[in-house]
């Protein structure tokens, strides 16, 4: 996908003049960065932002590097674009997914909608398939691969993030599911939060130290694979939390694993059952931790 576009792309594909957009940089409503060469480029993520705000119409998408429809826009269901999402991940057509899931964000489905009512219904759609043998198990693992890689894509359109709020996460030893911290990192970048997913399969100790070093304000564990024995789960979990509050992070838990059973044993912030959860969690402790201004107090 193309990052970087001249004005003159830009123009062609929202349909404005270069007067126009020169304004709008200059008022810095679009960011602009200057290239060795002295010429100016803009960043597609910033010129969707924008677009996205302004409810600006999108003449061209492929001036944009993005994928362009029959129709634009073609507005499909949410329900319609789990089977057709599905549909697409089993045949291992990433380009036609990635199509699917573009235009559900250019028609302004959130970030969370997208992955909790398209993308992880597909994958559920899929493993419902493989557990009646009518999806192969190279098709499913092969869907993940292409689920993920649209993940990365959506990370690549999103507005740049705050570094000053930084989250951290991943999965334990002997969980490979690498779609929900994935996600988690994605819907994290979606409510402003600088989120970068440690991976799959990281031991307790681990994930101890990558906060201790990193000392970030947000850690997310997602598990998906069944905790067999809790108790020596929860003594290792207790590691965490400590970890957690020596840095004033807050721990967040999600994904299948964490039944109510398991939680009542468990020390931490926030559990959530959705990446909806997880955004207005996320957005609401950057509202309280940034400090009232003087003028807002005056209101
Ligand atoms: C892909 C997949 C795998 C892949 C994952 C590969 C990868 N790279 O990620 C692999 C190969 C690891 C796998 C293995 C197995 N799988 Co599997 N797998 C799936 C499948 C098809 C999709 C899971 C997925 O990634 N979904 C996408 C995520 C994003 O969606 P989600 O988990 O629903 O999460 C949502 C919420 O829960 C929440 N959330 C989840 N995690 C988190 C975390 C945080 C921090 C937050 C905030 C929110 C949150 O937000 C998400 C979006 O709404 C599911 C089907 C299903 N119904 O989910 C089966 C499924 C989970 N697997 C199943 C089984 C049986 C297995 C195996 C035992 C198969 C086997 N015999 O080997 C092994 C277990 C291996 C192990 N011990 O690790 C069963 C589980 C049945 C059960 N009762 O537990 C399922 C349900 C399939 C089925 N229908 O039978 N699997």
């Amino acid at each position: 996908m193309i990052e970087m576009l001249s004005p003159r792309q830009v123009c062609r594909a929202i349909g404005v003049s270069e007067s126009t957009l020169k304004r709008w940089c200059d008022r810095g409503l679009i960011k602009t960065i200057k290239t060795e060469g002295g010429h100016r480029k803009l960043p597609v993520s910033d010129v969707l932002r924008f677009v996205k705000e302004r409810n600006h119409k999108i003449t061209s998408l492929e001036g944009l590097g993005l994928p362009t429809s029959p129709q634009s826009p073609p507005l499909i269901g949410l329900d319609l674009a789990v089977k057709k999402v599905s549909d697409a991940l089993i045949k291992g057509d990433g380009d036609q997914a990635w199509e699917l899931v573009f235009d559900l964000y250019n028609c302004k489905h959130s970030i969370t909608a997208i992955c909790d009512k398209v993308l992880g219904p597909a994958l559920a759609e899929i493993g419902r398939h493989w557990e009646n043998h009518s999806v192969d198990i190279y098709q499913e693992r092969r869907s993940c691969e292409v689920a993920q890689r649209i993940l990365f894509e959506l990370r690549h359109i999103l507005p740049p993030t705050d570094p000053h709020w930084t989250a951290i996460g991943g999965t334990l030893t002997g969980d490979s599911y690498s779609l929900p911290t994935t996600m988690t990192e994605l819907v994290l970048r979606d409510a402003g939060w600088n989120a970068n997913s440690l991976g799959t399969s990281i031991p307790f100790d681990s994930m101890v130290r990558a906060i201790l070093d990193t000392r970030p304000k947000l850690f997310w564990l997602a598990a998906s694979v069944t905790i067999d024995d809790v108790d020596q789960f929860a003594v290792d979990f207790k590691k965490l939390s400590d970890a957690a509050e020596t840095v004033g992070a807050a721990l967040v838990i999600g994904g299948r694993a964490f039944n109510e059973a398991i939680r009542t044993k468990l020390t931490y912030c926030c559990h959530c059952d959705s990446m909806q959860q997880l955004h207005s969690f996320a957005k609401a402790i950057r509202r309280i931790g940034t400090p009232t201004t003087p003028d807002e107090i005056a209101l």
